[in-house]
């Protein structure tokens, strides 16, 4: 989508600290991170929200899931634990409006979130 900022930083055409990229998804830090390790991944398909998704989208939910796995792998987050959310609508604190999982790790995580 033109005006999509997530689709822009996905295309390149405006600057994202990318950490992972595949055909179907990328993975950047967050600009205003809250944990010492904060990335966002997202699916390279435009969709506003998860409403968006129908069945044909699952592979790459799944996907989504793997890279998460990746990355909390390869930085180490395993041990002191991780958190992936997804914020769906305003209400929920959702700003952009292109679905993505925030991956937050470094410090400790409270429950419920606010
Ligand atoms: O999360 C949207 C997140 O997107 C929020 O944590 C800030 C982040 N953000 C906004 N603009 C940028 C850029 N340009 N680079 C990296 N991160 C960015 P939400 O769940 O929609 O509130």
């Amino acid at each position: 989508m033109s005006d999509c900022l997530f689709c822009k930083i996905s295309k390149g055409d405006i600057p994202g600290d990318k950490v992972y990229e595949d055909d179907n998804v990328f993975a950047f830090r967050d600009i205003n991170p809250q944990a010492p390790t904060h990335i966002l991944i997202c699916p390279k398909k435009h969709m506003s929200t998860i409403m968006d998704m129908d069945s044909e989208d699952e592979p790459m939910i799944g996907s989504i899931f793997s890279v998460a796995n990746t990355l909390a792998t390869e930085m180490g987050l395993e041990k002191g634990g991780f958190r992936l959310v997804l914020n769906c609508g305003s209400g929920a604190g959702q700003s952009v409006f292109h679905v993505h999982f925030h991956l937050l790790a470094g410090r400790p995580m409270k429950w419920p979130p606010g």
